[in-house]
């Protein structure tokens, strides 16, 4: 059990569990093209049936006399194998519909890609033993759910926390694709429909040739690879690859040869994919060139790709509202870079072409453990608009830390900004479309697997993986039933096993909030560098806008209207209202929107510093209790998970005591004030390095001071 197979193991079920199985004698699956989902979804029928009940059933593509049989096509492959379907509930998007009553089971995709996600979920269903006779119709939430991948050329991958990538190696696509049809299966079985595979730092010169002939083969047999499991192949655009790669002079939209350039590219990617899911753009941002270098705005620079893909089909142009100046200073007061989006976006709207989407990061800054929704989302009303959530953990512990993500991610899509007076629930009412009738909204998540067999690095992440195409799909979905099912897929039946994951995943975010950033003043991890351990100091003195205005007495970013950045009046004026002002606004978020003292009382009575100092004292010792929580679990899961997880879950028990000490004793440093408790300076549960037997070491002083005791 090495992982490779995430939640899809298939295990077989405990014999009593079985003996209630009711599995129809064959499976008739309509389409027998190989590169059909129908075809697929036959086959994967067949091996999981194989594993959970030890029956071999055969795969036909036509109807076989009376056996019963367990049917999976369209609508109209159905219709004609079988006769009409009547009272079938309404299919819309890649929906399907599934119907396990009477002696088989039907399954009916909207799309051949719906046939495929129905025959997932029947699976799904059966791996959990449960063989209740069902029909209902189950509709996705949205049609863009898409993965993002960060991966270089070079094999290299962006915030990839799982070893090299699977697509690429020196400079071109790897020879074999297995890891990526893995992949695609994985992603299919929860309803994600596009991957883009190459880093949006795509003008990194590393990444230049992405464009050249022989890439552009290799990305077709990427798409080769994914198509079977109805997964379509999207890129990454070098803004600049006129001038790179066709040996232009400039890269100016509006110039004619520029434009011909991206059309003849644009086709001959087509010739090479024909069903090219479409482009991704990260434009005047960190670096990347854009069309602001040309004095166009960022509707002439997204329309531009959207008029490339246009004479093909669907192709869509995904265009990142990540732009911001990374060069910020701090001695203007105004300076927000949570401004960015808005200020950059709010007056192009109604300027995109109509397969242009924005693609909006679910907070203003970046991914922090905690942010308010990017008011972008209330100020956008006439453009197609996707959120983008990261399941690899870049500044939430990089796999090494157990993060169950789905609350921090509800905390938006369960958010309701009240545009224009009326209930605009992020996901239910704006990502669907509903509210502004839109109808190519959704959703985009940065996963970044890599080589290593358990895709992600750490076994327990790859619920956040699962999680994110379940809600993705519905997110009005519960985040606990989430976890247990993939808990149950992923490591069996047992009630202990189940229920101990999902406590401790349920535990987990608000664990790393504590022991990390709290009240909203972000993560507090190093800023230029990895992203990973604690650096409160880094936040501060620097371009990127991630600052946390912290000095002697006060701390916290003042965000309102009245005399802040102005931040707060992004937001539509019943939001804006209570962010204005300290009382209405949550504590969790003080410091997001306020600059206050240390020592102002929060609403549950304590001061500032006081709730530093405690809540990173309760997420450490919360995590404390993970090793022991695990080690119950021994002898009931596999020994080969058992002993990787428990090597990650005791590492971050350190790890979060060294977060602890560093934000407590930096805190504490600059502030003056003591800890109530007297605990911050005495480092429990600490064993210090000065106070060991070096042999072969010597103590040496430490930057930043905080993460070592007495500065060694
Ligand atoms: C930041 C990452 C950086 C990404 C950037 C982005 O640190 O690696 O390139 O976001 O999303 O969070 O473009």
């Amino acid at each position: 059990e090495n992982g490779i197979d995430g939640w899809l193991r298939y295990a077989s079920l405990p014999r009593d569990v079985a003996a209630g199985a009711r599995i129809p004698g064959v499976i008739i699956a309509l389409n027998d093209s190989v590169v059909s989902p129908i075809f697929t979804a036959g086959r994967e029928l067949q091996k999981g049936i194989a594993g959970i009940t030890g029956v071999q059933l055969k795969v036909s593509s036509t109807t076989t006399g009376n056996t019963s049989s367990i049917t999976v096509g369209t609508l109209d492959s159905v219709a004609s194998a079988a006769g009409q379907v009547a009272n079938l509930p309404e299919l819309t998007g890649d929906g399907f519909y599934l119907d396990t009553t009477g002696s088989g089971a039907r399954i009916i995709g909207h799309t051949e890609r719906g046939a495929l996600y129905g025959a997932f979920e029947y699976l799904s269903m059966l791996a959990q033993g449960n063989f209740s006779e069902v029909s209902y119709a189950s509709n996705p939430s949205a049609p863009i759910r898409w993965a993002n991948q960060w991966d270089n050329l070079d094999g290299s991958i962006e915030r990839g926390y799982a070893g090299p990538s699977i697509f690429f190696k020196n400079g071109a696509v790897v020879s074999d694709l297995t890891r990526v049809s893995q992949y695609a299966r994985l992603l299919a079985s929860v309803g994600i429909n596009g991957l883009v595979v190459n880093n949006v730092n795509a003008a990194l010169a590393a990444n230049i040739p992405l464009l050249n002939s022989a890439n552009i083969a290799g990305l077709g047999r990427i798409a080769d690879a994914m198509r079977p499991w109805g997964v379509r192949l999207a890129l990454s655009l070098n803004f600049d690859a006129p001038r790179n790669n066709g040996g232009l002079a400039t890269s100016d939209p509006f110039d004619s040869a520029v434009i011909k350039f991206w059309d003849d590219k644009t086709a001959e990617l087509y010739r090479s994919i024909p069903d090219l899911a479409g482009f991704l753009v990260k434009a005047n941002s960190e670096d990347q060139p854009g069309p602001l270098t040309y004095n166009r705005t960022l509707a002439d620079g997204a329309n531009l790709f959207a008029k490339a893909l246009k004479p093909h089909g669907d192709g869509l142009v995904m265009f990142r509202a990540f732009v911001y100046d990374h060069h910020l200073t701090e001695d203007n007061w105004k300076n927000d870079r949570a401004n960015a989006a808005v200020d950059f976006f709010k007056h192009l709207d109604g300027q995109f072409d109509d397969n242009v989407v924005i693609q909006i990061k679910y907070g203003p800054i970046d991914f922090q453990v905690r942010e308010p929704p990017s008011p972008l989302f209330a100020n956008l009303l006439q453009s197609n608009v996707a959120i983008e959530l990261q399941v690899t953990q870049e500044y939430l512990g990089q796999q090494n830390h157990l993060v169950y993500l789905p609350p921090l991610w509800k905390t938006i899509l369960d958010y309701d900004l009240k545009v224009e007076g009326q209930s605009s629930v992020i996901g239910r009412d704006i990502l669907t479309g509903h509210r502004f009738n839109r109808s190519t909204n959704g959703y985009a998540s940065v996963i970044n697997v890599g080589t290593n067999t358990t895709w992600l690095g750490h076994h327990l992440a790859m619920s956040n993986f699962y999680a994110y195409g379940r809600l993705a799909w519905d997110p009005l979905r519960d985040e606990t039933q989430i976890v247990e099912e993939w808990a149950h897929l992923t490591f069996g039946s047992d009630r202990k096993v189940i229920d101990t994951i999902t406590d401790m995943s349920l535990e987990s975010w608000p664990a790393y909030e504590n022991y990390t950033g709290n009240l909203g003043i972000q993560t507090l991890t190093d800023i230029t560098g990895p992203h990973y351990g604690p650096n409160p100091a880094s936040q501060d003195g620097n371009g990127w806008g991630q600052w946390t205005r912290a000095d002697a007495t006060t701390i916290g970013m003042d965000r309102t209207v009245w005399n802040g950045t102005g931040f707060s009046g992004q937001y539509p004026p019943e939001i804006a209202a209570k962010y204005e002002k300290i009382e209405t606004t949550p504590d969790d978020l003080l410091l997001w929107f306020h600059h206050v003292p240390y020592t102002q009382r929060l609403k549950s009575g304590k001061t500032v510093i006081q709730h530093f100092y405690d809540a990173h004292y309760a997420g450490a010792e919360t995590v404390q209790s993970f090793p022991e929580r695990w080690a119950s679990l021994k002898g009931l899961i596999d020994d080969e998970r058992f002993n990787e997880v428990a090597f990650r879950l005791e590492y971050q028990t350190g790890h979060a005591i060294v977060w602890r000490d560093a934000i407590n004793e930096f805190y504490r440093n600059m502030s003056s004030i003591p800890d109530d408790q007297g605990r911050v300076g005495n480092h429990t549960w600490r064993i210090e390095a000065e106070k060991m037997t070096l042999s072969g070491y010597q103590a040496v002083s430490v930057t930043p001071f905080e993460t070592a005791s007495g500065r060694k």
